[in-house]
């Protein structure tokens, strides 16, 4: 052979090599990747350590994915070395940690640069395996981000006790509100069959600090406490289990009744309490570490204990004697919306009075916004409101009122508002983050819950950036302090292009990595509020189609719908303006917020833009802090949004060099329907909102290009009621 054939023979080879690792990358490997270095940075030289747990495995096999082979296991600390391991081992205990470690607790870790006679190395150390495998996950990331030195100083413990997702996946495999295809759990093939899937969950959600998950919808199926259901939920309690993950599951209250063939689910009731005291023993005989339950009750035509003239304190309390014995808390979700008043005030109305009556092992979870996972809500008035029970937050990580799976839409800007937000009820600084976290009122339990955006696609979320959701979420429950920027810039890191990468493509344009990923990391915090500005902005609210929760129809009207799933409950537009006036002389929403809160929200010149339609309704030409009128501020914010995402496809083809092929496409795929929805949204709102206004739109900004007739035409068919 030619010595140019053998040339030409070798770098067809490398070609396809680089085209086929290029087209693998679709995402499945999430943040988890640890592509082979080129560079000859050994990190480590030896790993020490007394035990080969699980944590030992993981960074092992990070390390193989990364050098092509383990580390090195020796048994006396040299330079370089990676030392793991319990304050149980020896060579930990040598180093004198023990104090630091027991204030970390179970969960916490920390990883120290140290010098053990003499030699420079690194220690991983927890109390427990658990706090190890998250050091572990930690160290691997400061390797993928390419911040490795010898002065590392960390200390770590989570904000919140339990960090739990909330999978609102159907036992026929459905998913509420998914959009990233249907559920992981094959109940149809489990117990028998356990999906490589579980496994790879279990670990991402390890990689970020995510301990507990809730396996199904909380609109649930009384089958689920069913023996056989129970079986298979013990197959997959036994995947979790190793990374640290608890089981709970969501439960029907009519339960006794429809699985157990009782007359009643009354909770005052012997028999019902009875059943469930049975059915806590028969769970925790099959799973020792199950979690406990999570109840949607009286919500939405769900039973509850209302049925009966009970209380949730009476249905919550019940439950909870039941788990008690077996260490099993019960979440109680707030999430209720009995017809009488301005819904966003009706779960306060229903819970305040509560508060301080609930068993010690039950958490009420709320929502958190006052009505349901809006693009933007002020934060529920019953968080700093009730302070004698513990509250858990819901955040939402499934995108279903912002572009389901189709727009790239970053959550953490919207969640860090949130958690960020001064309730006041204890003076200045009582921040939703330190009611909840135990700071203000020292509550035992403390939890955080997210609506999962996983499902079955390859990618695992439907949108290769809703990856960066499901890790937003796990790194605020684990550090309700961490900004955005900080969560955007771990994850761009560890998702696209690392400095360590092989392959990592030399820009055929001008940017360097490092404008890349900060190109990226800002279109990634300003997609939220752009989200907002081409949907609903200035406080605006769930002006949704009526089937589906993803296109504009603030027009819809539905004959003998309840009033408040109609978009016009909540804008309120006539011929004198737009807005829910939940003033002290509307609706007085605002009297449920502390002072100085409630005066702000109350006076439209203090309010805040971002909320004023929620709290006002403002005449069309109401003078806006910009100086503009009402009118005009909402169509250029419309406008804004538009360009923005336009803005964000820019942004995105410039990036192609830095991205492998098939992630690159899809994304810009995704942008496009993005770019396309929000015109659709700005002209729909505009034009609708214009038959009451009756001004012009702005001359300077982008004419509608659709008629309002036509829009009103369009009918998504995509499910659901409300
Ligand atoms: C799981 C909203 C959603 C429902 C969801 C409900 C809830 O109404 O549209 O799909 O049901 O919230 O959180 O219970």
């Amino acid at each position: 052979m030619s010595k140019l054939i053998k040339r030409t023979l070798v770098l067809g080879f490398i070609l396809s090599a680089i085209a086929f690792s290029a087209s693998a990358e679709d995402g499945s490997r999430l943040w988890l990747r640890f592509n082979k270095t080129t560079t000859d940075a050994n990190l480590f030289s030896s790993i020490v350590t007394s035990t080969k747990s699980l944590p030992y495995k993981e960074f092992q096999s990070a390390w193989t994915e990364l050098k092509g082979k383990e580390l090195a296991s020796i048994t006396i600390v040299e330079n370089g070395s990676l030392l793991i391991g319990t304050a149980k081992d020896k060579q930990i205990r040598n180093l004198g940690l023990q104090k630091e470690l027991v204030a970390l607790g179970n969960e916490g870790y920390m990883i120290k640069s140290v010098s053990v006679n003499g030699k420079k190395a690194t220690v991983v150390a927890s109390l427990t395996d658990k706090g190890l495998l998250y050091g572990v996950f930690h160290l691997l990331r400061i390797v993928q981000m390419n911040e490795f030195s010898d002065q590392l100083n960390i200390k770590e413990k989570p904000s919140y006790a339990l960090r739990i997702l909330n999978h609102w996946d159907n036992l026929d495999g459905t998913v509420e509100r998914g959009y990233s295809g249907h559920s992981i759990w094959n109940w149809e093939e489990l117990p028998a069959v356990l999906s490589p899937r579980y496994q790879e969950y279990a670990r991402a959600n390890a990689s970020i600090g995510i301990n507990a998950t809730v396996l199904n919808n909380v609109n649930a199926s009384p089958k689920i406490l069913s023996d056989e259901y129970l079986q298979k939920v013990k197959a997959i309690a036994g995947v979790l289990r190793p990374y640290n993950m608890r089981v709970f599951l969501s439960i029907n209250f009519s339960s006794p009744k429809e699985l157990g063939g009782l007359p009643t689910s009354d909770p005052l009731d012997v028999k019902v309490q009875q059943w469930w005291k049975d059915k806590a023993n028969e769970i925790y005989k099959l799973i020792p570490d199950f979690g406990g339950f999570l109840v949607k009750a009286n919500s939405e035509g769900l039973p509850g204990p209302m049925d009966y003239g009970r209380t949730h304190v009476d249905g919550a309390n019940m439950l909870a004697d039941a788990l008690k014995p077996h260490g099993g808390i019960v979440m109680w979700r707030a999430f209720v919306y009995e017809p009488g008043d301005d819904r966003a005030k009706l779960a306060y109305k229903e819970f305040i009075n509560f508060d301080g009556k609930f068993k010690d092992n039950v958490m009420i979870q709320v929502k958190n916004g006052p009505i349901d996972f809006q693009p933007r809500e002020p934060f529920s008035p019953l968080f700093g409101a009730m302070k004698k029970t513990p509250l858990m937050p819901e955040l939402q990580i499934t995108q279903e009122y912002l572009g389901h799976s189709n727009h790239l839409v970053f959550l953490s800007p919207m969640w860090e508002e949130f958690l960020k937000a001064d309730t006041y009820c204890k003076g200045q600084g009582t921040t939703i983050a330190k009611v909840t976290d135990g700071r203000v009122f020292g509550n035992k339990l403390s939890a955080i819950a997210g609506v999962a955006n996983i499902g079955k696609d390859v990618n695992w979320t439907g949108h290769h950036f809703a990856q960066a959701n499901w890790y937003a979420f796990g790194r605020l429950a684990w550090n309700n302090q961490m900004t955005s920027e900080q969560i955007a810039d771990e994850w761009i890191k560890m998702t696209f292009t690392s400095p360590l990468e092989v392959g990592t493509p030399v820009a055929t344009n001008s940017m360097s990595t490092v404008d890349f990923q900060l190109s990226i990391k800002n279109m990634m915090l300003a997609s939220h509020q752009t989200a907002v500005d081409y949907m609903m902005p200035l406080g605006l609210h769930h002006i949704f189609a009526w089937t589906h929760h993803y296109g504009p129809e603030p027009w819809c009207d539905v004959a003998g719908a309840r009033p408040d799933w109609l978009p016009k409950y909540y804008h309120n537009a006539d011929a004198k303006g737009v807005g829910f006036d939940r003033t002290t002389s509307g609706s007085n929403a605002v009297g449920q917020y502390a002072s100085p809160l409630k005066e702000q929200f109350n006076d439209p010149a203090t309010c805040p833009d971002a909320y004023i339609l929620w709290f006002h309704h403002l005449a069309w030409d109401y003078k806006m802090k910009s100086g503009r009128t009402l009118w005009d501020e909402m169509c250029y914010t419309y406008d804004k949004g538009v360009n923005d995402v336009r803005g964000f496809q820019k942004i995105w083809d410039k990036a192609e060099p830095f991205i492998d092929a098939q992630r690159f496409a899809e994304v810009q795929s995704k942008l496009r329907i993005q770019a396309r929805d929000a015109v659709w949204w700005k002209d729909a709102c505009l034009l609708y909102f214009q038959t009451f206004s009756k001004r012009p739109i702005p001359y300077d900004i982008e004419r509608p290009v659709h008629n309002l007739e036509d829009l009103k035409k369009i009918k998504l068919n995509m499910g659901h009621h409300n």
